[in-house]
């Protein structure tokens, strides 16, 4: 079992049949907070025979799961949604120490939408009705069936924020689950699991397995037993993940990467529009999906936009997670770092201007210590939306700066990369700014807000940004296989 954060140290073991467990072979991984570079303890080194352990234990408990009726496993979910408000702080804590985001951010957008999560869904499901068709002469009933044990791989960004969205769908619908979170921040997925336990989520429903994607992941993709897998992260992972899963006949959810056009017309609240594009472009150091990492202006607002968005961007803090002013913390590893650093390198080999932030080189330390990996937020203007800093996902802090003179130049600009996951656009005129999205090659456009959700809305992308939805129906359809019974009326 872990032991608690106060302790100091903690170690993710594997959560299979109920019991944590260390890894078959008892290997390990060091789990390094990324605000201080220091050891925080270590996670299960998980293969092939610990995923075969899961898919078992997940098997085991499968019938009598699916057995129960639909409210009943609602139920189920109201009570981890309950098992999680009770220990909300040491959620917020654990995930802000495995991520080095700011605690804030973590009290307020991951550990509350873990537990919204659970608690949308439960309630979600008390309003679902029966699915039938009636014909002259039959009735044709549609009977939703669990696929059985699915398989759920998710990111770093917003570690239980992403694995609860999948999982109180996947279980309300009567499967069971062998998960794995990222091997960069193990701490929360094992929190849920000690929730599970203390609440009595019958042994074998929820499997948690850890390890590297290329290791653990890889033999989930493979598993036979795993009927579908849900999957967030990136782009060339997930095309990894359908070349595996597909030949396989595995339904696949790809929820991948972005890179999110912020439109500001020129009938824009110009205060309105740079508060939305800083929240934007920097929310999580800009680690999330939906990010507005590309920032299209008119040119006829642009020198007045950027004076208050240079103004405003600079002036957000960066500093250690645990400091309730801290707006951006630290990104998810040094490597990370640098791999948003030779972005902004290639931004200025490309005949880009930075007008704020840079790389450390650029701009020294940013944060409360030089081993953690603090990134100040960066801006670059002057680049072609062509560029390959233009149009390749950083998924860090930083934006560029995009002007047109035309509707139509701002909608080619946006739908100019390989991604097409979100967007928001500015305007006063909200008629102008609904037919613009309408035109916009995303599944998700918010008009004068960001990241505004309704669960039950359909969520995800196209082009290389995934497929398929989550969220509401979606999800309730993705984790269930649809039985059309039609019967004859005499
Ligand atoms: O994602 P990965 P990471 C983007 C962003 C980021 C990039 C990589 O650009 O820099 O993806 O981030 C598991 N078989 N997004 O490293 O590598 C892996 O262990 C099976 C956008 O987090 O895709 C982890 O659990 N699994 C994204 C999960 O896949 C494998 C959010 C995601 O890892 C695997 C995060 C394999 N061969 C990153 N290789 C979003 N859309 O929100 C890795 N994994």
């Amino acid at each position: 079992m872990d032991v608690r954060l106060g302790d100091g140290s903690m170690n993710a073991l594997n959560f299979i049949g109920g019991h944590f467990v260390d890894a078959i072979d008892g290997q390990s991984i060091p789990n390094i907070n990324p605000a201080t570079g220091q050891l925080i303890g270590t996670l299960a080194r998980s293969k092939q025979e610990d995923v075969d352990a899961a898919v078992n234990a997940s098997k085991i408990a499968q019938q009598n799961w699916s057995a129960l009726d639909m409210l009943e496993r609602a139920d189920w979910l109201d009570r981890l949604a309950e098992g999680l408000e009770a220990r909300k702080e040491e959620l917020a804590q654990r995930e802000s120490k495995d991520t080095g985001k700011p605690l804030a951010l973590a009290r307020r957008v991951d550990a509350q939408r873990s537990i919204d999560n659970f608690r949308f869904f439960a309630e979600f499901a008390r309003t679902q009705e029966g699915e039938l068709f009636q014909m002259q002469d039959a009735v044709n009933v549609v009977h939703r069936k669990p696929i059985g044990t699915v398989g759920l791989i998710t990111p770093w960004n917003l570690p239980l924020y992403l694995l609860s969205w999948k999982v109180a769908p996947a279980l309300l619908m009567g499967n069971t689950i062998v998960a794995k979170p990222s091997e960069l921040t193990p701490l929360t997925a094992n929190l849920l699991c000690e929730v599970a336990t203390e609440i009595g989520l019958p042994s074998g429903v929820l499997n948690v397995v850890h390890g590297y994607g290329p290791e653990v992941g890889q033999a989930i993709l493979e598993h036979p037993s795993i009927g579908a897998i849900s999957f967030t992260g990136g782009t060339e992972t997930g095309r990894h993940v359908a070349a595996t899963a597909a030949p396989m006949f595995k339904k696949l959810s790809l929820e991948l990467g972005g890179k999110n056009a912020t439109i500001v017309l020129d009938d824009a609240d110009l205060d309105r529009a740079v508060e939305g594009a800083v929240r934007a472009g920097f929310t999580n150091g800009g680690q999330v999906c939906l990010c507005g990492s590309r920032i299209l202006i008119h040119a006829s607002i642009a020198n007045d936009f950027l004076t208050k968005f240079v103004e405003s961007v600079e002036s957000m803090r960066c500093g250690a997670p645990e400091d309730e002013s801290t707006q951006i913390g630290a990104l998810i590893s040094q490597e990370h770092v640098r791999k948003v650093e030779s972005y902004i390198e290639l931004g200025i080999e490309e005949g880009g201007c930075i007008l704020t932030g840079g790389t450390r080189k650029m701009t020294g330390s940013v944060g409360p210590t030089p081993e953690g990996a603090f990134l100040r937020p960066t801006i670059i203007d002057g680049l072609a939306h062509t560029s390959r800093t233009s149009t390749e996902e950083i998924f860090g802090p930083v934006v560029t700066i995009h002007r047109f003179e035309t509707d139509q130049e701002a909608i080619d600009i946006a739908n100019s990369t390989e991604y097409g996951l979100a967007g928001s656009i500015w305007s006063k005129d909200t008629e102008r700014a609904y037919e613009l999205a309408k035109q916009i090659e995303t599944g998700i456009v918010w008009v004068n807000t960001w990241l505004h959700r309704d669960l039950r809305t359909p969520f995800g992308g196209v082009k290389n940004s995934g497929v398929g939805r989550e969220g509401g129906s979606w999800s309730l359809g993705f984790f269930s296989e649809p039985l059309n019974i039609c019967i004859k009326e005499d």
